[in-house]
């Protein structure tokens, strides 16, 4: 295992994140830029304030590949070690991607609370993983990540008051920040114009159900190119066998996907654009005071 890897281990441990030594290059952030642009003039000509972009790997394989890199699993077999149980210790380590979202903030904004992205706080063992990729140099007028060191450890969720113990990840564009699922963070205020994207990918225990049936949403030709190993990180093996002949006609056309009270139905590509854009709505109407 590099160096690097185990550091950023034991700093995820000890603080909860962790700033990797590892950067995205510049040109990859910017061609990953560009295809969500792309991807969004589609459903809309005008940018939202906010936007959010569900199972950016249905967009293409580099999307995709994010999943598998060899950086990011070094990482994630390491963390998932259960450390305080020496019989569990080498046993039911697997973990899956859980997803890959986009962050994007376009306008002033204000901070993102405090909250933490792996539903447990305190959770011990630890169930989730996560990065943060930023696809834009980041300072402290574009609203940086701020994460409460320790807060990992810490089996409550957070409130207004903790803001102040947050510490801002500033850096250039490729930084990539690691942290546990329990780890208190949000964004600061943001004050300036320029776009501030970021990548979010979680990994998760494989007991743990992917958000998003991964499986089931990437499309066929995409499943088809991908080996063993990268099934695996997908949670391929992680869902009951289907009977194909079992599905009738109907159900196979009409998938559904939920998200509090928004329930959409309709054909499986329509749907997954959709969902991928679910906030989109909501932030048209939002209003913004710089
Ligand atoms: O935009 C950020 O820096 C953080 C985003 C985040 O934590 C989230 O969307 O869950
Ligand atoms: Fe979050």
């Amino acid at each position: 295992m590099k160096r690097t890897n185990v550091l950023a281990v034991s700093e995820l441990r000890r603080q909860g994140f962790a700033v990797l030594k590892k950067k995205l290059s510049k040109k990859k952030c910017s061609y990953f830029k560009k295809i969500l642009r792309k991807f969004n003039e589609k459903l809309v000509a005008k940018r939202n304030p906010i936007e959010f972009n569900f199972n950016i790997y249905c967009l293409n394989k580099d999307f995709l590949r994010l999943a598998f890199d060899k950086d990011f699993n070094e990482i994630a077999k390491e963390f998932f070690i259960y450390k305080k149980d020496k019989k569990l210790k080498s046993k039911n380590l697997d973990y899956h991607l859980n997803y890959i979202h986009h962050r994007c903030l376009n306008k002033p904004t204000p901070p993102q609370k405090l909250h933490i992205d792996g539903k447990i706080p305190g959770a011990n063992p630890e169930i989730s993983l996560h990065f943060i990729i930023y696809l834009d140099d980041v300072d402290k007028h574009n609203g940086p990540t701020a994460y409460v060191p320790r807060s990992h450890l810490i089996k409550k969720l957070p409130n207004k008051k903790n803001s102040s113990k947050s510490k801002p990840v500033f850096g250039k564009q490729g930084t990539i920040t690691a942290f546990s699922g329990s780890t208190w963070h949000g964004s600061t205020k943001k004050t300036n114009f320029k776009p501030r994207s970021i990548i979010l990918i979680k990994f998760s225990r494989w007991f743990i159900s992917q958000n998003f049936a991964v499986p089931y949403l990437i499309p066929k030709k995409m499943a088809k190119s991908l080996n063993d190993k990268e099934k695996r990180i997908l949670g391929f093996y992680n869902y009951p066998a289907i009977n194909p002949t079992k599905i009738d006609k109907k159900d196979r056309k009409n998938l559904f996907f939920k998200k509090n009270s928004i329930l959409l139905t309709g054909n499986a590509e329509k749907v997954n654009q959709i969902t991928r854009n679910l906030y989109r709505k909501k932030t048209q109407i939002y209003k913004f005071s710089p």
